[in-house]
């Protein structure tokens, strides 16, 4: 018999949910509230308030500009990155971000030896159109990017440009994991958006390949 009135057991468990995007050539899937929202927040303070930022440089047609927002590389110590000519040294892995790999490694079955952070201070801060395809990551590069704090719209668009571009909204405690050919046959923005005026941290797991 139904019990009306009352929630059972089952529905009062709201474990985290994955959701699978039907885009020919990427494999996404986006697992929702791995962290519950409230816990998420006080994460994007916390690593806002910890993480060593800065604040990187580019030259587009000879004017050097501001990165529109603020970045922080955290890994193993041989771990260094560049992209875009920028050069990074990994810091030391805080116990915060310890816990967070950990979990995100639990999650995709994969391990990570560094992370690339990206700390949007409002909806004017924002990273265009990219693929994470530097040569350091391999060809079929497995990136679980974490979202904590304000929701941003996650766009993703062929290379080709064989399809129109899909919207994917990445809200405070959601993991999006990309594997196999994404990084070769895709890219992807956050774009700007006047109405977010809160912050958002994005940390994007990944396991470079370091030289023997
Ligand atoms: O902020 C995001 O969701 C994406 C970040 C990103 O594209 C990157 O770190 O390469």
């Amino acid at each position: 018999m139904k019990n009306h009135g009352t929630l059972s057991q089952e529905s009062l468990f709201q474990g985290p949910c994955i959701e699978e995007f039907e885009l020919p050539g990427a494999d996404l899937s986006l697992h929702k509230s791995v962290w519950a929202t409230p816990q998420g927040d006080q994460l994007c303070q916390e690593l806002v308030e910890e993480l060593e930022w800065r604040q990187d440089k580019i030259s587009m047609f000879g004017q050097v500009h501001d990165v529109p927002r603020l970045n922080a590389w955290y890994g193993d110590p041989n771990c260094s990155y560049s992209w875009s000519g920028i050069q990074m040294s990994p810091t030391e892995w805080t116990p915060t971000l310890s816990s967070i790999r950990q979990r995100v490694i639990d999650l995709a079955g994969e391990e990570f030896n560094s992370v690339l952070v990206n700390l949007y201070r409002d909806g004017s801060d924002k990273v265009d159109w990219h693929a994470d395809d530097e040569q350091v990551l391999g060809l079929t590069p497995v990136i679980a990017s974490v979202s904590f704090g304000a929701s941003r719209k996650f766009r993703m668009r062929r290379k080709d440009r064989s399809l129109m571009p899909t919207d994917i909204v990445l809200d405070s405690g959601d993991v999006l994991i990309m594997r196999g050919s994404t990084q070769q046959l895709w890219e992807h923005e956050v774009p700007r958006s006047k109405k977010v005026k809160e912050p958002r941290v994005n940390l994007t797991f990944r396991k470079v390949r370091v030289a023997a």
